[in-house]
């Protein structure tokens, strides 16, 4: 039989297929093979022995999360408590778009800070939509239901930015557990602890456990330069420009004109430097 892994639990993976989930557990030989089955894989597994005996070809796959076949993500980002990053947003958005994975940018918990500081944040979300993002608030319901609709879309982003809360808020009967403020803000606490899907307007979501460190180093330092969408609309006189130490560099000239954020061309110097050789 055919199905799609929805949950991992410890050795635990729960197969949903024509709408029966299944108790399963992955072949020995994977884990020699160092395949690991990811919630989203589709899978082909005995029925009676319950065993998962082949993972079928995934459109993408990612360790962080731990999720295949990805459509779109959206990078839950909370205003306070865990605090805005500029830099964590561009992390998150560089290895979505390396991936070629479709990212919304979703602002959480506008209600805690103050007039002044959500102005400052919405003006630099302004940069964000106009090099192609969708940037909306965890408010705006029928967006984010037109966004997920006939796409598997994953939520992603640090612990205690509100992404179960948000998914409760789409679908209330999933009743998913979510964190005391407090709480979440401890060491190494995540009140999600495996990610799961779920299914949505002929589409899927995916919770998953938050996350902030995330290592670039798997990305050679040549393409980091694709993270940057907006860097597409330079071009350097130099073919191969690092944008980094090079004279004649346009998008160092775009960043000293204003036109590319600065924050963002220190996010890619810094993704850089962490990026392989
Ligand atoms: N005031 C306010 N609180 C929010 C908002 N979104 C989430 N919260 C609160 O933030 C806390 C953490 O929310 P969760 O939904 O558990 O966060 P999470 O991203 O799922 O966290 P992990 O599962 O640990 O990754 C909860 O107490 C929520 O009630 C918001 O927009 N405004
Ligand atoms: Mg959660
Ligand atoms: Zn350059």
């Amino acid at each position: 039989m055919q199905g799609q892994i929805i949950k991992i639990s410890s050795n635990r993976h729960i197969v949903s297929s024509n709408n029966k989930t299944y108790n399963t557990i992955p072949r020995g030989k994977f884990r020699k093979d160092k395949l690991i089955p990811k919630v989203g894989d589709y899978v082909r597994f005995n029925e009676k022995s319950l065993v998962i005996e082949e993972i079928l070809p995934r459109k993408n796959t990612f360790n962080r999360p731990m999720v295949s076949n990805i459509d779109r993500a959206f990078i839950i980002t909370s205003l306070i408590n865990p605090d805005f990053s500029l830099g964590l947003l561009d992390k998150f958005i560089a290895h979505m778009k390396l991936n070629k994975v479709d990212v919304v940018i979703c602002l959480t918990k506008t209600d805690l800070v103050s007039r002044e500081t959500y102005d400052k944040i919405k003006e630099i979300m302004v940069y964000y939509t106009n090099i192609g993002y969708t940037v909306l608030t965890n408010l705006e319901l029928d967006k984010i239901k037109e966004l997920i609709k006939d796409k598997t879309v994953v939520f992603i982003g640090q612990t205690g930015a509100g992404k179960s809360t948000l998914l409760n808020k789409l679908n209330p009967n999933w009743n998913l557990k979510t964190g005391e403020v407090s709480l979440a803000l401890g060491r190494g606490r995540h009140t999600t602890r495996n990610v799961e899907l779920y299914d949505f307007l002929d589409g899927k979501v995916l919770d998953t456990p938050g996350f902030s460190a995330l290592d670039l180093s798997i990305y050679k330092k040549e393409d980091i330069k694709y993270a940057f969408r907006e860097f597409s609309n330079y071009s350097c006189p130099f073919r191969d420009c690092s944008h980094t130490k090079e004279k004649e560099c346009v998008i160092k000239k775009a960043v000293e004109d204003g036109e590319i954020l600065k924050s963002r061309y220190d996010s890619y110097l810094k993704f850089y430097e962490e990026a392989i050789k």
